[in-house]
């Protein structure tokens, strides 16, 4: 083992080959007043705001500026992440109390309209409603599939309500942080009603459950292998089950499945302190049960912020999100580099040809961390 000198840490400056990109970018935050009325310098087609036109947008509840608001905060681009981090902390202290609601369910269950039914009564009662989707298999299908304004025709003509789809974007964890960074956009448009929508597959309802006060599971009725298939754990994320298509021909179903959730809920643990989960029916399509479903969110509203837990959940959200973004920072740092990189390609051949044991390869790729190795790259 060739321990590297200290020195060698100097040149790590020299590894931020991205620095080009950066300092020619026309959304960088510092000098304002020098790239207005300089529009498309970098040849964008769009001219980027600055940081006062975002944070003054937003607080005024400019729809448009809202949509390019969150497209920044979805920008990969390391400039844009920059001006996204300065707005959201100048935005931080201008959020509305909202109520943050998870909808999960799997395909067809009827999340997309029972949030159509749900928003429209909530915009008539004076509410402004924001509503987006956590969805990462939308960049693989190429599109995104949840938070579909198809679904959702009045309420995307409503203007008391904004529907933004799921970003697209690679990981569950990219994904996340996303999303959580446009709901604090749409808090500081004024929206006191955020809905989150995710389909139930994977580890998306346990991601949407760790931004949201409260949880609902959205099932249909008549489904006997259905109920079976339903996990354990996710009931045990939410705060309310709905049974929803309980009309027509399936109205007798849906209240037997209610009844049948009810019992099994008795053995659960429930997701909230101090809450008891139930079960109810509706007829998003008809938009039945509804009404009854916001008094249940109040309700629980008032319990949780009452006992201190909607309080302590929040703070918790927050704690755990930093977690994950030093521990997803560390891993891009570190990955990023192409000794380490290089080291890992050789290891990952080494581990699948049974010469390594996987935690011995493991160890020697972490300890090019605390050895002194060269941050700069030009030994690889
Ligand atoms: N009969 C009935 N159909 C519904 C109801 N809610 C949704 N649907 C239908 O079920 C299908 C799937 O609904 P959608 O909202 O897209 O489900 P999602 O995939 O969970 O978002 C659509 O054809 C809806 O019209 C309901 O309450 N009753
Ligand atoms: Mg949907």
């Amino acid at each position: 083992m060739t321990r590297k000198p200290d020195s060698g840490g100097k040149k790590s400056s020299a590894l931020h080959v991205r620095k080009g990109v950066v300092g020619g970018h026309d959304g960088l935050p510092g000098e304002p007043a020098a790239r207005k009325g300089r529009p498309g310098s970098t040849g964008a087609p769009r001219r980027v705001l600055t940081a006062q036109e975002y944070i003054g947008g937003v607080r005024a509840g400019d729809r448009v500026i809202l949509g390019r608001a969150i497209t920044l905060i979805e920008s990969n681009a390391p400039a844009h992440q920059e001006l996204a981090q300065e707005v959201l902390t100048a935005l931080l202290p201008h959020r509305t109390e909202a109520v943050r609601v998870g909808i999960t369910g799997v395909p067809g269950a009827g999340k997309s309209t029972l949030i159509e039914a749900l928003g429209g009564h909530l915009t008539a009662r004076g509410h402004k409603v924001a509503v987006t989707a956590v969805d990462p298999s939308s960049s693989l299908s190429g599109g995104s599939i949840l938070g579909d304004k198809t679904r959702m025709e009045k309420l995307a003509a409503d203007p008391a309500a904004f529907i933004r789809p799921s970003p697209s974007g690679g990981t569950l964890g990219g994904v996340a942080r996303k999303t959580r960074e446009t709901i604090v956009l749409f808090e500081a448009a004024g929206y006191d009603v955020i809905l989150v929508e995710t389909v139930g597959v994977g580890q998306s309802e346990a991601v949407v459950r760790s931004m949201v006060d409260f949880f609902m599971l959205v099932l249909l009725a008549g489904a006997g292998d259905e109920l079976q298939g339903i996990k354990k754990g996710v009931m045990e994320l939410a705060d309310l089950i709905v049974i929803n298509k309980a009309d027509g021909p399936g109205r007798a179903a849906a209240e037997s499945a209610r009844a049948e959730f009810e019992r099994i809920l008795h053995y659960l643990r429930p997701a909230t302190e101090g809450w008891r989960t139930r079960a109810v029916l509706s007829s998003a399509l008809k938009g039945e049960g509804v009404a009854a479903l916001w008094d249940v969110i109040g309700d629980f509203m008032r319990t949780a912020r009452q006992s201190g837990v909607l309080a302590s959940r929040r703070a918790d959200q927050e704690r755990a999100w930093l977690r994950d973004l030093v521990r997803e920072g560390l891993e891009t740092m570190f990955l990023g580099r192409d000794s380490v990189r290089a080291k890992m390609a050789e290891l990952e051949k080494d581990v699948a040809a049974g010469r390594v044991p996987a935690t011995a390869a493991a160890r020697s790729l972490l300890a090019m961390i605390s050895t002194g190795t060269r941050i700069s790259d030009t030994d690889s």
